[in-house]
């Protein structure tokens, strides 16, 4: 199955705000499986569509602890929230960087399925931050940009410190 690219930031296309999906076509399954699988290698529990370059409304997740409850939601909207929790995030896109971001502690998602079917699902605790999470990256959204502009002055130092060690140790 093929991988795809992951961009990590400060890489400017994953600010693009993605467009809604029109076309329920083997190629969107043929890139729903892609990211599926490329979700599972980098071990994440969550992908959007624009980490990977493609700029439609797509995301798929499996918060399970087996893998085996792998979710797509298609143009999703959240249509209801209540409640507040605190996690502490990560991002394949902002590789080792993790802060405490605050979001809603349970929501409701209309969405669409790959073959265009429209659903809806309550989502709570990790579920909720995940998909909050990466309805944000739709947006050209990051979890780093809740942070204060001091950490977010430390976050990109420590990511330009962890690139140039990866150049060195390769030379
Ligand atoms: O793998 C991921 N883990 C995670 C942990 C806490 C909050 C959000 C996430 S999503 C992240 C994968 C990712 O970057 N999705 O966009
Ligand atoms: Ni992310």
């Amino acid at each position: 199955m093929a991988q795809l690219t992951i961009l990590e930031f400060p890489d400017p296309r994953l600010r693009t705000v993605a467009e809604p999906v029109t076309e329920f076509t083997p190629a969107l399954r043929q890139l729903i499986d892609a990211m599926r699988a490329t979700m599972y290698s980098a071990k994440g529990i969550g992908l959007a569509a624009t980490q990977v370059d493609v700029h439609q409304r797509l995301l798929v997740m499996d918060v399970s602890n087996e893998q085996d409850d792998f979710q797509v939601f298609i143009n999703p909207e959240i249509i209801q929230r209540s409640g507040e929790q605190i996690y502490e995030e990560g991002c394949l896109s902002v590789p080792s960087i993790y802060a405490s971001v605050k979001r809603a502690e349970q929501i409701r998602v209309r969405a669409q399925d790959a073959d265009g079917n429209s659903f809806e699902k309550d989502l709570e605790d990790l579920a909720a931050v995940c998909l909050q999470h990466e309805m944000d990256h739709l947006q050209g959204k990051l979890f780093v940009d809740y942070l204060s502009p001091l950490k977010q002055a430390m976050v990109k130092k420590k990511l330009a410190k962890q690139r140039r060690e990866a150049t060195a140790s390769v030379a």
